[in-house]
């Protein structure tokens, strides 16, 4: 074939390629017209179909992710709810934790709240690393405890809780490797129960680290023979190394009663974790010793003999040495999951409150409302800064009551935390004094008036808050963090005051405000979800202890027991 007849050829082979979108071409042909129409009309169904489907998809999506969310809520409120629904659990009525949508400005407070802590322990890293507590002023550390790493161990969870993860884990290896016990120090059973074992305990339940276990179970062993009276009341101070018990002199020989009843929800929880009974009968016994004698108002004087386990003729408050016994009764009956085997903490705390509400006053002209102390028949009108973990109380045990009184104790809660609030609010710096008297036409007055960085106050709040979404509560919690961030942040630190009216600083960093007062403010503005009151319980150091329930017990004491039986048929004993 030639050249010309090539090109010729291939020059009509594409023009029969292109002429199918010559319209001429289906103009001749009506047939392939109609069927090139049909294809059209097809394609163009298809895609608009598809689109249309997408589309639903989408609204489909969206309703499910919103029945989703839906389901989300009503499955926390089902948890919030779900204590109610054991038949042996006490109580009727239905205050449970509110689930409270996170909201930009509580974000926003709590990352305040996290750069407070980030400043705190930052500090005492650099200037006491090790040692109990922090001294901003002088940049030094000092040992308040015995050398036994307050601070450290008081922070853990408040670093793990606010995601400090760096810091969590520098100070997980200073317990893994630095951390003593073996000091010949006359430490304090009570302190070192609710800052060392607690904050150990609350450590290991947040993280699974059994570190954390095996040091409260060592410092725990080494208080134990404290309890070792004719009553089984503690003594209250304990030698680390040798193990000898005494009570301080200025007791005349008695046991303080929040220093011997504050020790039970470590204990109970001591032994849950390991196994071992032996520390949950040693502070059991303390209760049911006191029992024995329980007055019908549930008042008990602050000093009690290790060896009769009666009262002398002191006083009764609910402020310092009092305290955090009345708190503990409540505290064991929720980390018992309200069961039967925790009722007598339920009764014996109902007591006590019949007691507080017979110390309550209200005040002229305001009609603040006030719990006095109590010296025989006699008055005072006078309440510790101390005293204010109260209002938290009576709300988280309000639940426990019949709707009716329920609710009775859930104002007085609301009360005496306006009260709180206003110890704070009377004072030219907003930070409140060590304790105030109420006196005749002059509503409240501060007695001792230095402020050492406490909680009480702010840990009441988040009660309130929690349960009763009242937001109110984050209000008067906020302005309490800027009046210690306007007076007590310094460089080295925050310090407390030795005058809340003039707002002269101390020089004492306490391990407390980084266990609780910045952690409850924390919660204060997070999610409920986080650190539930339905799966914790918080020691009297905001120490947070996971609610091990019931059901959950029984159901370890049967792998146990299993365990048991196995290895028994392995060594060929049955
Ligand atoms: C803390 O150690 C505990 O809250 C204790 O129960 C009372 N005192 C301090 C805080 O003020």
């Amino acid at each position: 074939m030639g050249r010309s007849s090539r090109s010729s050829a291939s020059s009509s082979l594409s023009s029969s390629k292109w002429r199918y979108c010559n319209p001429a071409y289906y103009l001749k042909r009506p047939k392939r017209l109609a069927l090139l129409f049909f294809v059209f009309v097809c394609a163009s169904f298809l895609v608009w179909d598809r689109q249309t489907l997408v589309r639903e998809h989408e609204v489909e999506v969206d309703k499910l992710s919103e029945d989703v969310n839906q389901l989300k809520m009503m499955l926390e409120e089902l948890k919030s709810t779900h204590g109610d629904e054991d038949s042996s659990v006490r109580g009727k009525s239905k205050l449970t934790s509110k689930v409270i949508p996170d909201d930009p400005v509580d974000i926003h407070r709590r990352e305040k709240v996290k750069d407070a802590m980030i400043h705190a322990w930052s500090s005492y890293e650099k200037y006491a690393w090790g040692h109990d507590e922090l001294q901003p002023q002088t940049k030094d550390g000092v040992d308040s405890f015995g050398g036994l790493g307050a601070t450290l161990i008081d922070s853990l969870d408040t670093l793990y809780i606010m995601g400090l993860d760096e810091q969590f884990q520098r100070a997980r290896e200073w317990v893994a490797t630095s951390l003593d016990f073996n000091k010949d120090y006359d430490a304090s059973v009570f302190e070192t129960t609710i800052r060392v074992v607690g904050g150990l305990l609350s450590a290991y339940d947040l993280s699974g680290d059994k570190v954390f276990l095996d040091k409260a179970k060592d410092i725990a062993d080494r208080l134990l023979p404290a309890w070792d009276t004719p009553t089984g009341i503690p003594y209250n101070i304990i030698n680390l190394e040798n193990g000898n018990p005494h009570n301080p002199g200025w007791t005349g020989g008695s046991s303080i009663l929040a220093d011997s009843g504050t020790e039970q929800l470590e204990f109970f929880a001591l032994s849950q974790r390991t196994g071992d009974p032996k520390y949950h009968q040693k502070a059991e016994r303390v209760i049911l010793e006191l029992n024995k004698t329980f007055p019908a108002d549930g008042l008990l004087p602050i000093y009690i003999s290790p060896d009769s386990g009666t009262g002398s003729s002191s006083t009764i408050t609910f402020g310092a040495m009092g305290d955090s016994f009345y708190e503990y009764l409540l505290k064991v009956w929720i980390q018992g999951s309200k069961t039967g085997a925790v009722k007598l903490y339920r009764d014996m705390w109902e007591k006590s409150m019949k007691g507080l509400v017979s110390l309550v006053r209200r005040s002229t002209p305001s009609s603040f409302t006030y719990i006095c102390e109590k010296s025989g028949d006699w008055l005072t009108d006078k309440m510790d800064e101390l005293a204010c973990f109260a209002p938290g109380m009576l709300a988280l045990g309000s639940a426990g009551y019949e709707p009716a009184e329920s609710e009775r104790i859930l104002s007085l809660a609301e009360e005496l935390a306006w009260t709180c609030y206003n110890f704070y609010q009377s004072t030219p710096t907003k930070l409140a004094g060590e304790n105030y008297f109420f006196r005749s036409g002059e509503d409240m007055s501060v007695g001792t008036s230095w402020n050492i960085l406490r909680p009480e106050t702010v840990e009441s709040l988040f009660y309130l808050w929690r349960l009763t979404g009242n937001k109110t509560y984050q209000e008067w919690g906020w302005n309490i963090f800027q009046a210690f961030e306007k007076n007590s942040r310094v460089e080295g630190g925050y310090v407390g005051l030795k005058d809340v009216n003039t707002g002269i600083k101390d020089n004492m960093m306490q391990s407390f405000f980084l266990a609780e007062t910045l952690k409850y403010l924390y919660l204060l503005f997070s999610p409920t979800s986080v650190i539930s009151l339905d799966e914790w319980v918080f020691n009297t150091e905001a120490h947070p202890l996971r609610i091990v329930k019931h059901q959950d017990e029984q159901m370890n004491a049967q792998t146990e027991d299993k365990i048991t039986r196995l290895r028994g048929r392995k060594e060929g004993q049955w």
